[in-house]
């Protein structure tokens, strides 16, 4: 049978099942011993064969929301598998920072669904028109849509991505909204929702699980908790990919291979100069692309490291076998 994750929990899984109903299962101990890296473990809104109710396999990803892991480990987690759409959102209170929106979008484009900016909070915010161009301008690729979960204002421009079996994950900083709104798409308050800091606008991490809820149209919504800061985890090309104008500029640099660090007749600097581009997205955009690289370094060693220990392993077991013979 295939099933779909619904939520992860320690040592189980609930899944939604084709109609409709709810099973916990398992991991078989083929995949729970033999999977090499967390990333390729179950997440919410996989598709797995499921047994009776044990996991036996997960099948492959259409699209998937990663980030960086916490801490010190160079891993991928799996925020939400096989969406359809990635609602970003934000709110229009002290949560609004067009860098962590570039990052993100940088993200979301690299999950290989379509990506949506959801400016929530409308109801706070006197100048809206102002921050939708800002808006558009860091993420040529989204479509921007304003909101207020809260009060209702614009979710009629919501009802095309909510489409009968297809998914959208919600992610965003804690506080931004994203359960309140999940509650009125469902037409119920199936999520806690929590009010943020007064001073800062920043939420106090209401939800604490992933998890895969159906609208009456039978639209899929996958809620997130909010993330102290999302790293992403995203390669030198996908940064690049956010950054269509920077690599507009750069294709008018002097030089081939210039790194925009003050070399002669380097384009994006003097965009810089006359104001054409904000030295704050170059920033960055120059950090973003640092810190994929080094990802990239890591999981290529990573690979290299993966590929010694199974070979490893493989010599220890034919010197046993000549042993034995
Ligand atoms: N004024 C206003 N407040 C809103 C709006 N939408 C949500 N809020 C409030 O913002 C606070 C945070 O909302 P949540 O839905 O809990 O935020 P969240 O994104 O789910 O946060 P985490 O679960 O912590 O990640 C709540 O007090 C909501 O009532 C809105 O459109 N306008
Ligand atoms: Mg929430
Ligand atoms: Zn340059």
């Amino acid at each position: 049978m295939i099933a779909r994750v619904a939520v992860e929990h320690r040592n189980s899984y609930a899944l939604r099942c084709e109609d409709g109903t709810e099973i916990f299962a398992t991991l078989a101990g083929k995949l729970r011993y033999e999977t090499s890296q967390r990333e390729d473990l179950p997440a919410v809104g996989d598709f797995v064969r499921v047994r009776e109710t044990v996991i036996e396999e997960v099948l492959p990803r259409r699209t998937v929301f990663l980030r960086k892991a916490a801490g010190d480990t160079v891993e991928a987690q799996v925020i939400a598998a096989n969406i359809d759409t990635v609602f970003v959102v934000t709110g229009l209170d002290g949560d609004f920072n067009l860098r962590r929106l570039e990052r993100y979008y940088a993200t979301a484009r690299a999950s290989g669904a379509h990506c949506a900016i959801l400016l929530n909070k409308v109801d706070l915010c006197d100048d809206l028109d102002a921050h939708v161009q800002q808006v558009r301008a860091i993420a040529p690729g989204a479509d921007v849509v304003a909101i207020s979960a809260l009060h209702g204002d614009g979710i009629d421009a919501l009802r095309p991505y909510l489409i009968t079996g297809e998914t959208v994950a919600f992610v965003g900083s804690s506080g931004a909204g994203k359960s309140t709104l999940i509650n009125r798409l469902l037409g119920r308050d199936r999520q806690s929702t929590g009010a943020v800091r007064e001073t800062d606008s920043r939420g106090r991490h209401t939800t604490t699980h992933r998890e895969l809820l159906e609208t009456p149209s039978g639209a899929l919504l996958i809620d997130t908790p909010g993330l102290r800061e999302l790293q992403p985890w995203v390669g030198e090309d996908d940064v690049d990919g956010a950054f269509p104008d920077i690599e507009e500029l750069a294709e008018n640099c002097r030089f081939r291979d210039c790194a925009h660090a003050g070399e002669d007749g380097c384009a994006v600097q003097a965009a810089i100069d006359d104001g054409s581009l904000d030295f704050d997205r170059f920033s960055n955009y120059r950090k973003m692309r640092k810190e994929a690289a080094y990802l990239e370094r890591q999981v290529d060693l990573r690979a290299q490291l993966d590929l010694k220990a199974k070979w490893k392993k493989i010599h220890k077991a034919m010197r046993n076998v000549n042993k034995r013979a």
